[in-house]
């Protein structure tokens, strides 16, 4: 008799804490309103300090501890007005402002020696066909910026590399909410509920580059 179980792909999704004097931030409220599973999916959700030296140390012990196939990290980009898939992420942090324990890095490395940059391994077109199919506004992104994302992200690109991982990762930006923006803003912001739905599309687009790595696992004869 052939037994197909079928098994779940584990995906880590990360949002960050408020920063700059904001008090929200829509990346981990939008996270933190993921469903626990989607699909064959079983989502865990984290948020991550935006402090150069804890974010990736964080991250970093999650992925050690619980194993995902797939990480997706987001944070907010107050001054864009869509949800943008990055790229790439360079080997440089060039802070406008402090990070929440006060440090302001200005033209370091985020790891001295290591490549100018890493893509993104995610499906990053198809991620933003799929949102951009459902309604949502969505773009991809040539820069991640030179703060605490960008760091996060070149750290988790390396990572991946260097120890040969199978895992999928990447890095979203998301707008902000419109409560958030001032008036005289140029654009209007997006709804929490669309940031979510978002997120949703954007692992779902993920489905099948995990489903290629781990068939091979779900067969059981
Ligand atoms: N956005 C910042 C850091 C945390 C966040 O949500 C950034 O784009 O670097």
């Amino acid at each position: 008799m052939v037994v197909i179980k079928m098994k779940k792909i584990k995906a880590l999704v990360c949002g960050f804490e408020p920063f700059d004097q904001g008090h929200i931030n829509p990346s981990w409220l939008a996270v933190n309103a993921l469903p626990d599973e989607l699909e064959v999916l079983e989502i865990k959700k984290i948020q991550l300090p935006v402090v150069f030296s804890k974010a990736f140390y964080d991250l970093e012990k999650t992925i050690e501890t619980w194993w995902p196939d797939l990480v997706l990290c987001t944070g907010l980009a107050k001054d864009r007005p869509q949800i943008t898939i990055e790229r790439v992420a360079i080997n440089l942090c060039d802070a406008r402002i402090p990070d929440n324990q006060g440090f302001q890095p200005s033209d370091q490395p985020v790891i001295a020696g290591a490549p100018d940059a890493y893509f993104s391994n995610l499906p990053v077109k198809d991620i933003a066909m799929k949102i951009s199919e459902s309604g949502i506004k969505a773009s991809i992104s040539n820069t991640a910026g030179t703060f605490v994302c960008n760091y996060v992200m070149y750290k988790l690109m390396h990572w991946i590399v260097t120890k040969k991982s199978p895992i999928l990762g990447g890095f979203i930006h998301v707008p902000a909410l419109p409560e958030m923006l001032e008036h005289s803003s140029s654009f209007s912001g997006m709804s929490l509920d669309l940031i979510v739905m978002s997120l949703k599309q954007a692992l779902l687009a993920c489905l099948p580059s995990l489903e290629k790595r781990t068939c091979s696992d779900s067969l059981q004869l």
